[in-house]
C-alpha cells in the first residue's frame, strides 16, 4: 500500500489538517486526520479531489484558437461549426489518438481527473464504418490509458441535421448510425474500455435536433444503467426550431417525453424558462455547463443562480477544449452571472459564503453523478484522484481552507497546481504531465501535417 500525507485536504466532511491516505488498488483504503506522516509517505501541500470534466470533444483541442477571426459577416455558432466540420473532415485514427492524448494530459494538468468524452467521430474519411466499428473509440481509450485520466466514454448517436428528419449534411457523414449499428458500436465501445481500470460507458444522443423521438427511445436504454448525455438548448436557433417542430422547447420536451432523471446530463441547457429551470432541477439530472466554450461560441448565459437556488445539480465540462483549466471554468461560470446581474459573489449563499467552495462542491457532486461515479471527493473507497495546490504559489500565500479555493479559482488557476495523482499514481509534477514531452511531440507531428 502506498501512503500520501497532506498538510491540509478538502474532504467531503470539510477541511482537515495533517491528512494521511492509504491507497490500495487505486482506491483510498485508509484515511486519518491530525496524524504525523510516516517515514516513507509522499508528502504534499493542499489536497483537493480531482474534478470531473463531464463534457469534452477531445479532437477539437487541435483547432483551438484557429477560429478567432471574422469569417462570415455574421460570425456565430453555426459558422464556427462549419469550420469545425472542416477540421474533423481529415482526421485519421492516429490524429484522434495524438490530439486526445494531448487534451487529456492538459486536463490532468488543469485539475480534471476524469473526462466524459462525448464521442461522435466514428467513421472513416468517406463516412464508411471502419472494419472495427470501435476504431476511434479504441484511440480514445488508448489516449486515456497513456495519460492516466479516468474515462467515461459516451458514444454519440447522430441521425439527422435538424428536427423533423432533415437529412444529415455531408459534413456529418462520419457521425451517422442507425439504431442497429449504434447498438453494435456501443458494444465495440465497451470492448474499447475493457482494459482500463475504472472506465465506464454511457450513451449520448447528440441533441434533440440530431435524433428522432423513436430513435431516442430505442437508444437511451443502451446506457444500461450508465449515464445518458445530450446537448440541449445551447443556441436560441435550436429553441426556435424545436418550437416550430413540436410547439415545445427542447428542455421542456425532454422533461415531458424522455424520462429525464438523475442518470441524465443535459449539456449546456443555456436557454431555460423559469418552469424549465425548476423542472430540470427537480428531475435530478445534471446541467453540464461549459462556461468557457459557451462564452467562446456566444451561446448565452445559463440561469445558474435560479437553478442552484432550486437545488439543481450542475457540473462543468471543457467541451471544445479551446482552453483547459478547471479553475477557469468555475470562474467563467461565476463571472457571467456577475456581468448579467451587475453584482458580486452571485453563486455563494448565506450558508456557503465562499464562492469558490460553492462552485467546487457543486461541480464535484454533479460531476460524479453525471459520470456515473459512486463517490464524491476524498473518502474511503473513492479513487485516489488528487490535485495538489502548491501553497507556495503567490496567489495562495497566507491563505487557508476556502480562501485557498478562492485564490486558485479567482486569482490563479492551473498555475497553482503542483502534483496530480490518478488512482494514487503520480501523473503530473510541477503542473506538468509526467509524459508531457512525448505526448506533446506526437501532437505537434499530427498538427503540423493537418495544418500544412
Ligand atoms: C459538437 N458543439 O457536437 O461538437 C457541437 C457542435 C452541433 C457544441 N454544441 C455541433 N458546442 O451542436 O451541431
Ligand atoms: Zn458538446
Amino acid at each position: 500500500m502506498s501512503k500520501l500525507w497532506f498538510e491540509t485536504a478538502l474532504l467531503p466532511s470539510g477541511w482537515a489538517g495533517r491528512v494521511r491516505l492509504g491507497v490500495e488498488d487505486g482506491r483510498i483504503s485508509e484515511l486519518a486526520t491530525d496524524v504525523d506522516p510516516g517515514p516513507d509517505d509522499t508528502r504534499g501541500g493542499v489536497a483537493l479531489p480531482g474534478l470531473p470534466n463531464v463534457h469534452s470533444h477531445a479532437f477539437q483541442r487541435g483547432m483551438a484558437g484557429l477560429t478567432e477571426y471574422r469569417g462570415d459577416a455574421q460570425d456565430d455558432f453555426w459558422s464556427w461549426r462549419a469550420l469545425m466540420y472542416r477540421f474533423l473532415d481529415r482526421l485519421t485514427p492516429d490524429d484522434v489518438h495524438a490530439i486526445s492524448a494531448q487534451a487529456f494530459a492538459e486536463m490532468l494538468e488543469g485539475g480534471f481527473t476524469r473526462v466524459g468524452e462525448f464521442h461522435y467521430l466514428h467513421h472513416d474519411l468517406a463516412g464508411a464504418a471502419y472494419a472495427n466499428l470501435g476504431e476511434m473509440a479504441d484511440q480514445i481509450a488508448a489516449a486515456a490509458a497513456e495519460t492516466g485520466i479516468g474515462l467515461t466514454l459516451l458514444p454519440v448517436y447522430y441521425r439527422q441535421s435538424n428536427f423533423g428528419g432533415a437529412p444529415a449534411l455531408p459534413g456529418q457523414r462520419r457521425f451517422l448510425n442507425d439504431p442497429d449499428r449504434f447498438a453494435r458500436l456501443v458494444e465495440a465501445s465497451r470492448r474499447a474500455i475493457a482494459a482500463l481500470p475504472d472506465a465506464n460507458l454511457g450513451v449520448a444522443p447528440h441533441s434533440l435536433r440530431a435524433v428522432t423521438p423513436q430513435d431516442l427511445a430505442q437508444i437511451a436504454p443502451l446506457a444500461a444503467g450508465g449515464p445518458i448525455h445530450i446537448h440541449a438548448a445551447e443556441q436560441t436557433k435550436e429553441v426556435d426550431d424545436c418550437l416550430a417542430w413540436c410547439g415545445r422547447r427542447p428542455v421542456e420536451w425532454l422533461l415531458d417525453e424522455a424520462g429525464v432523471d438523475a442518470r441524465w446530463c443535459l449539456v449546456h441547457a443555456t436557454h431555460l424558462t423559469a418552469a424549465e429551470t425548476t423542472g430540470l432541477a427537480a428531475s435530478g439530472a445534471v446541467a453540464g455547463l461549459c462556461p468557457i466554450t459557451e462564452a467562446n461560441l456566444g451561446d448565452g448565459v445559463f440561469p445558474a443562480e435560479a437553478y442552484l437556488g432550486a437545488r439543481g445539480a450542475m457540473a462543468v465540462g471543457t467541451d471544445s477544449n479551446v482552453l483547459i483549466d478547471a479553475a477557469q471554468e468555475l470562474r467563467a461560470l461565476e463571472y457571467a452571472q456577475r456581468l448579467t446581474r451587475r453584482a458580486r459573489n452571485v453563486l455563494s449563499t448565506p450558508d456557503q459564503t465562499s464562492t469558490g467552495r460553492r462552485l467546487l462542491d457543486a461541480a464535484l457532486a454533479g460531476g460524479a453523478r453525471a459520470l456515473g461515479q459512486a463517490h464524491t471527493g476524498l473518502e474511503l473507497g473513492a479513487s485516489a484522484d488528487i490535485v495538489e495546490l502548491n501553497p507556495d504559489d503567490l496567489s495562495l500565500v497566507g491563505r487557508s481552507n476556502d480562501k485557498l479555493l478562492d485564490g486558485w479559482i479567482f486569482a490563479s488557476g492551473a498555475r497553482a497546481i503542483g502534483r496530480v495523482w490518478r488512482r494514487g499514481k503520480l501523473v503530473a509534477l510541477h503542473g506538468r504531465h509526467v509524459d508531457a514531452e512525448r505526448i506533446g511531440a506526437a501532437y505537434r507531428q499530427a498538427l503540423e501535417r493537418l495544418l500544412a
